[in-house]
């Protein structure tokens, strides 16, 4: 059925689509790029061991210790091809100033010349995978579909561990008959022939010279976040860079918490968290919903409900042991694709804060030498293993209508000024936070790590459309009936004079989760300063940790000086965006900014 619609000489998987638009799209894209072959995916277990059995054939992924890990394989990329490349990354709109200053732009048809003539001729000998995908359960109308043509099986079977993708999403995409277009190949893995070009008025995705995850996957950050907020912004919805998870209280009661954190700053760690054990003790559990990306939007109750839009975790791989994450370590035993991390004499994944084995290769495959001072697993190593897999995957985690949310939380790696917690006074205050949300990088991305940059919303590298618009959108949420989440601000990642945390972090944050449903609930207490009610240390349950005096003086202290240098930048990062900056929140920032130096 589907070589009728194709006149190339090509050899077709059967499937093909009922839908006009995607067998034109497939077979101009097919025009264009040449394959020997094209495969509609269908997400089918034979499938997948079939794409299996041909990548262990050409060593794409070697096979693990299948004692240890049963189905489990290493990947590893090419060197320079290990994290997202922000500035090639961009966002090409008819308008400048629709991408706004926070994206790279390139005007539409400039940047479509330079794809075509990328992508002519590059599946030449290689086959052309088709993959229809819904990202968010198949039955939910908060869900969105999508079809991903690539060149590469090592995403074509990422895919269908991050997506819920094949025949099912295919009969969705037929029966909607709208669908975001993301063309994905390898090229020649060339970084100075890689692009990933998102055009959202088209709801297309164009990629090339990169398999990195978030350069590759398109369902996931291309889609997922920069088309979505896009679409989320015109629909009244919300796309974010928010993991979901469920605390369930002693009394059987459970609130949901979404929360943004930069990459690489603790979103899979806090959303598979395991109590502390007097936590344990009295009955408390944490249900994982998502741990990446939520897509949110207020239900007939006022209250905003979210899901999480992907299947599965791509995960940080480096500092998940049984320590700090039991929950993923457990998930990723079986049925998981390792991307870069090192491995033991007898062939098992390794990477640095696992445990104290010494492995027997590096990311690259070198032998390891435990004295050049190099890591053995590359710092953005991940996993990539199905949800269902995980112990704590809450039974609403695929519920049609989503979760109800109670809290957001904003959050990022501020060594210094940033208390452990404080809670915005209300909904515009907690989009101010947001929007003034700063972290130190990380090796999510290539570049340096540790320069401490302003990531709002942790939507810096994915917001699809100008910020001061995304903010203006954010605002609109207040409406009258509306029944908003609180909204707080987190630092895991406050360093004492001698350069070491303060907070013991991981199952111990639930502590400062309490605090926030204590809040929720009216019933915890805080004192109120300019820029935040933030707890005193008696108002948040520190029992059994041993914190210092400067632990416990700084992580609830309110550093007025600070704060007010602080507000003063903000200003000015405001006023980049010019007239389109809403003017609630430059009025916001100035009441705060004025009681900070009323002193
Ligand atoms: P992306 O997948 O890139 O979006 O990252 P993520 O936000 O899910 O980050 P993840 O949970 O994988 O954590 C990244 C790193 O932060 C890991 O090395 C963790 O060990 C570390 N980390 C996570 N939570 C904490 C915490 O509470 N305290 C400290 N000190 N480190 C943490
Ligand atoms: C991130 O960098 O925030 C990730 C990994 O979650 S990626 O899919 O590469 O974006
Ligand atoms: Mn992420």
């Amino acid at each position: 059925m589907a070589a009728q619609f194709s006149p190339l000489e090509v050899e077709t998987t059967a499937m093909g689509s009922q839908l006009d638009a995607l067998n034109q799209w497939v077979m101009d894209v097919a025009l264009l790029t040449q394959p020997d072959r094209i495969q509609w995916c269908d997400g089918s277990d034979s499938e997948f061991a079939e794409l299996i059995a041909q990548m262990e054939g050409d060593g794409t992924l070697l096979p693990l210790n299948q004692e240890t890990h049963p189905r489990s394989w290493l990947h590893r990329s090419h060197p320079d091809d290990v994290a997202r490349v922000e500035h090639l990354t961009f966002v090409c709109t008819t308008d400048r100033d629709d991408a706004g200053p926070n994206n790279h732009w390139m005007a539409p048809t400039e940047a479509h010349a330079k794809m075509d003539a990328l992508f002519a001729g590059c599946m030449r000998g290689r086959t052309m995978y088709v993959i229809p995908y819904c990202m968010g359960p198949i039955d939910s109308p908060l869900s969105r579909c999508g079809v991903e043509i690539t060149d590469s099986p090592y995403v074509v079977a990422n895919m269908r561990i991050m997506t819920r993708m094949g025949a099912a999403a295919l009969a969705r995409i037929e029966r909607e008959g709208q669908f975001v277009r993301g063309l994905h190949s390898i090229g020649e893995l060339d970084p100075e022939r890689r692009f990933i070009m998102h055009f959202p008025e088209e709801l297309t995705i164009q990629s090339y010279g990169s398999g990195y995850g978030g350069n590759a996957l398109l369902g996931k950050k291309c889609h997922a976040l920069r088309i979505a907020s896009h679409q989320a912004r015109s629909e009244g919805w919300l796309a974010e860079h928010m993991l979901i998870l469920g605390v369930e209280n002693p009394q059987g009661r459970t609130h949901y918490i979404a929360a943004a954190f930069p990459s690489a700053c603790g979103k899979t760690n806090l959303a598979m968290l395991i109590p502390p054990e007097g936590y344990r003790t009295e009955g408390w559990k944490v249900w994982t919903v998502g741990d990446d990306i939520c897509w949110m939007r207020p239900g007939a109750d006022g209250r905003l409900y979210a899901i999480n839009p992907e299947a599965g975790f791509f995960g940080v791989a480096p500092g998940t042991s049984e320590a700090s994450n039991p929950n993923a370590l457990a998930t990723v035993q079986r049925d998981t694709i390792f991307t870069n991390v090192g491995l033991t004499q007898d062939n098992q994944p390794w990477w640095e804060g696992l445990d104290k084995r010494v492995p027997a290769f590096d990311w690259r495959g070198d032998a390891y030498d435990c004295n050049a001072g190099k890591p053995a697993a590359h710092p953005n190593a991940r996993f990539t293993v199905s949800a269902r897999q995980c112990p704590s995957w809450s039974p609403k985690a695929e519920d049609a209508q989503g979760v109800p949310i109670s809290a957001i939380v904003f959050g990022g790696r501020r060594a210094s000024l940033v208390p452990l917690v404080f809670e915005a006074r209300d909904w515009t205050h907690g989009v101010l936070v947001g929007a003034a949300m700063g972290s130190e990088t990380t090796a999510a991305a290539t570049g340096a790590v540790g320069v401490m940059r302003r990531d709002p919303m942790a939507m810096k590298p994915f917001c699809g459309y100008n910020f001061a618009d995304y903010f203006a959108h954010w605002l609109s949420f207040d409406q009258p009936g509306a029944q908003l989440p609180k909204v707080f601000h987190v630092n895991w990642f406050r360093k004492g004079s001698d350069g070491k945390f303060l907070w013991p972090g991981f199952g111990d944050n639930l502590r400062v989760l309490e605090w926030m449903l204590g809040r929720v609930e009216g019933q915890a207490d805080a004192e109120a300063t300019p820029i935040g009610a933030v707890p005193r240390a008696e108002d948040v349950r520190l029992d059994g940790l041993a914190l210092t005096d400067e632990a416990r003086s700084v992580l609830f202290g309110f550093d007025r000086d600070g704060w007010n240098a602080e507000f003063a930048a903000l200003e000015g990062f405001l006023d980049e965006f010019g007239d389109r900056m809403p003017d609630a929140l430059r009025e916001e920032r100035n009441r705060i900014a004025a009681e900070l130096s009323a002193g």
